[in-house]
């Protein structure tokens, strides 16, 4: 996947270990990646593998960190500007006008764990300020140990899987146009509701951290896109309490809706111009920002597939999207 504009598509710094280990495991092609690969029951690309394997090697939480967990286009860049300057309001006034979320994108401030791992190996996590902030994708069951046995905080935040599914498959366009150009979306959409796409099944991996989350309220807040949109301080505070922030002022919380916001994030010049070290476009973070934007890509009877398989994956854990 020489010509994609992301190096997590790129397989060119494996070391050996990960190629010995992905030669053993299931493949499939996939959209958006040539090869897939199966560990520990989700599908793969090579680097994000490699990443995994590290992170669950060498990471090693403290019972301070505050871990948050997305499938991809579910909300993480607006769950780690929200979650950035929720835990920084005192050392960075939400008003005031030097914010660093002012300047510098979001996944510049909070690291990707198995990103980093994949393309900076030797990032020292120890030197992050407590308490440390950062997200991953990695299922429930993949997480390193240290994060289940210690005391850290997970906010999981979920979206819809149309609009989930939707924004993946834009920012597949944008991320390697020429491999994703003859890719039907009735293949992908398929390959979607079997399981069988990058970081899938999304099903499992939102029910896992669902059950999660109702058996341990203290360490895993489930939060969604949806209500985010709806009640953003509502949201906020919900997060604020799960994290133990303490009492924050309305007008506080008024603040972080606002500096978050996708209108006001999206119009920075740190995410209009740019690039992240993945070689991924800070803009293309910032498409529609809405809830129910997939009637513009999803025809009836794709929608339906989806649906389908979301009642039957959901059916009896009292998770539902209604848009
Ligand atoms: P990632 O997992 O690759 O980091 P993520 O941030 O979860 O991506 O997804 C991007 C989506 O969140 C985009 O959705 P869309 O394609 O449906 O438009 C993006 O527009 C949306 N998004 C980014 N920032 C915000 C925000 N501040 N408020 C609301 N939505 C946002």
């Amino acid at each position: 996947m020489s010509s994609s504009s992301s190096s997590y598509l790129r397989d060119e710094d494996l070391t050996q270990e990960t190629r010995d280990l992905i030669s053993s495991l299931p493949s499939e092609k996939g959209w958006l990646v040539s090869q897939m690969y199966q560990f520990q029951g989700r599908w793969h690309t090579q680097a994000l593998l490699q990443g995994l394997l590290q992170c669950q090697k060498h990471f090693e939480a403290k019972d301070s960190d505050i871990i948050l967990v997305t499938n991809p286009k579910s909300g993480t860049t607006w769950l780690k500007a929200l979650v950035f300057s929720l835990i920084n309001r005192h050392k960075f006034p939400v008003s005031s006008g030097d914010h660093p979320l002012l300047v510098t994108n979001p996944h510049l401030l909070i690291p990707f764990l198995e990103g980093v791992y994949y393309e900076s190996p030797n990032f020292d996590f120890t030197e992050l300020p407590s308490s440390r902030l950062m997200n991953t994708h990695i299922s429930l069951l993949s997480l390193p140990e240290s994060v289940k046995s210690s005391s850290c905080k997970i906010v999981y935040c979920c979206r819809n899987p149309k609009d989930m599914f939707v924004s993946l498959w834009h920012f597949g366009k944008k991320l390697a146009p020429q491999e994703t150009a003859d890719y039907p979306i009735e293949k992908a959409v398929e390959a979607f509701c079997q399981g069988k796409f990058i970081g899938g099944p999304f099903w499992d991996h939102v029910l896992e951290y669902w059950y999660a989350s109702l058996e341990n309220p203290n360490k895993v807040l489930f939060v969604t896109y949806e209500e985010l949109k709806k009640q953003t301080g509502d949201t906020i505070k919900r997060i604020a309490e799960f994290l133990g922030c303490g009492f924050i002022e309305e007008e506080e919380v008024g603040g972080i809706v606002k500096l978050c916001s996708f209108e006001s994030l999206s119009s920075l010049e740190a995410n209009r111009e740019g690039k992240l070290p993945n070689g991924v476009e800070t803009k293309a973070f910032f498409r529609k920002g809405e809830v129910g934007g997939w009637r513009d890509t999803l025809s009836e009877s794709l929608a339906e597939e989806i649906d389908r398989t979301m009642e039957e994956k959901f059916q009896g854990s009292g998770l539902k999207f209604s848009c």
